[in-house]
């Protein structure tokens, strides 16, 4: 790779803003809670609400609520289909922007990704 990446995991501590830029970094992940009661929760439906998050790092909505609920794209990049309690998704963002998306079931429950 020519150009350095700059890492953005919540889960690494930079020194300087060039740790890992030299070498290929083992993104872990990015996790997205829904609450309970997320129904009613509008931006704070998704937490954390944005996420953000490096190229290439998996993204996983977990279903902690007692209702199943939907992580769906609202320009069709990605759709979890029904979540339901107790479950999980998981999508890889390979490819930088800002991914905003909702329920299909509960239309104030908003949320976005940013990919940079
Ligand atoms: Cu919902």
């Amino acid at each position: 790779m020519s150009s350095p990446r700059t890492c953005l995991c919540d889960r690494v501590t930079l020194v300087g803003g060039h740790a890992h830029s030299h070498e290929h970094h083992e993104h872990g992940g990015g996790n997205v809670t829904i609450p309970q009661g997320a129904q009613v929760l509008g931006s704070s439906a998704y937490a954390p609400n944005p996420i953000t998050l490096p190229v290439g790092t998996m993204v996983t909505w977990t279903n902690t609520d007692s209702t199943a609920h939907t992580a769906t794209s609202n320009t069709g990049a990605f759709n979890s289909g029904t979540i339901a309690p107790g479950r999980s998704f998981s999508f890889t963002f390979q490819t930088a922007g800002t991914y905003p998306y909702h329920c299909n079931f509960h239309s104030g429950m908003v949320g976005s990704v940013v990919v940079q």
